[in-house]
């Protein structure tokens, strides 16, 4: 144990019994499987302080030297939104007439995805995540950060989850390349330290909204588990 005076005693464990465990971590498998990427959004709002509390939720996510290489931009302004879905409908439009390659397309067929993305405008929120390569807890562009991208990808399945855990349904989208994100959402910096990492789209289901057969298909645990 470390007494060293900067160490805080771990007051919020809490210790389940065995079988409420048990019974937890089923729970919890049960809930985590209802979640969806979902590409018919309703148009209905979502209150800012319910983002706001999934993205404080993201960012306790651990990260290289807790340094919280992240920033998120939640974007509700409609006028963002069309200028978000222009650029990444006209890239994507590059991506699905060629650039993707063939073997790309053909693994893409069973979600039925293509270049429309009209949800980028529709759906109530956007939230872009921004990876930094420098800046230290003090966020001082002094200090490097470390494991940039494990830290904002655990952040961003935090994200993920909490949203879920919210009761909206989120769509992970990457317009590539990303960088345009930059100057729409204002993190074009001098220092040019934000990388686009992530788009994630949320909000409510549309009614009758509909999810591809394929992404119900999850690997068996015992092809993606060894227990030795
Ligand atoms: N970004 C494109 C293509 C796309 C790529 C992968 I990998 C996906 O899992 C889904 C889509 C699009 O959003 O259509």
């Amino acid at each position: 144990m470390n007494e060293l005076e900067n160490f805080l005693s771990l007051k919020d464990y809490i210790e389940y019994p065995q079988d409420e465990m048990l019974a937890r971590a089923k729970a919890h498998f049960f809930h985590i499987r209802r979640r969806h990427t979902i590409r018919d959004f309703s148009d209905r709002p979502v209150d800012k302080d319910i983002i706001k509390e999934c993205i404080k939720a993201a960012a306790t996510a651990p990260s290289g030297a807790n340094h919280q290489p992240w920033h998120f931009v939640a974007i509700s302004d409609p006028s963002v939104k069309s200028q978000i879905r222009e650029e990444a409908e006209a890239l994507e439009r590059s991506f699905y007439e060629g650039r993707a390659g063939e073997e790309w397309l053909d693994a893409l067929k069973p979600l039925g995805t293509d270049a429309h993305k009209p949800y980028l405008e529709k759906a109530p929120w956007l939230i872009a995540i921004f990876a930094q390569k420098r800046g230290g807890i003090e966020n001082d562009n002094e200090q490097t950060n470390y494991y940039v991208h494990e830290s904002v990808g655990i952040a961003t399945g935090f994200l993920i989850e909490a949203l879920h855990s919210a009761g909206l349904v989120t769509l992970t989208h990457t317009p590539k390349p990303m960088s345009f994100l930059k100057k729409v959402c204002g993190r074009d910096n001098d220092n040019d330290n934000d990388r686009p990492y992530m788009l994630i789209v949320a909000g409510y289901p549309e009614e009758g909204a509909t999810i591809p057969e394929h992404a119900t298909k999850k690997k068996p645990l015992d092809e993606i588990a060894t227990f030795i």
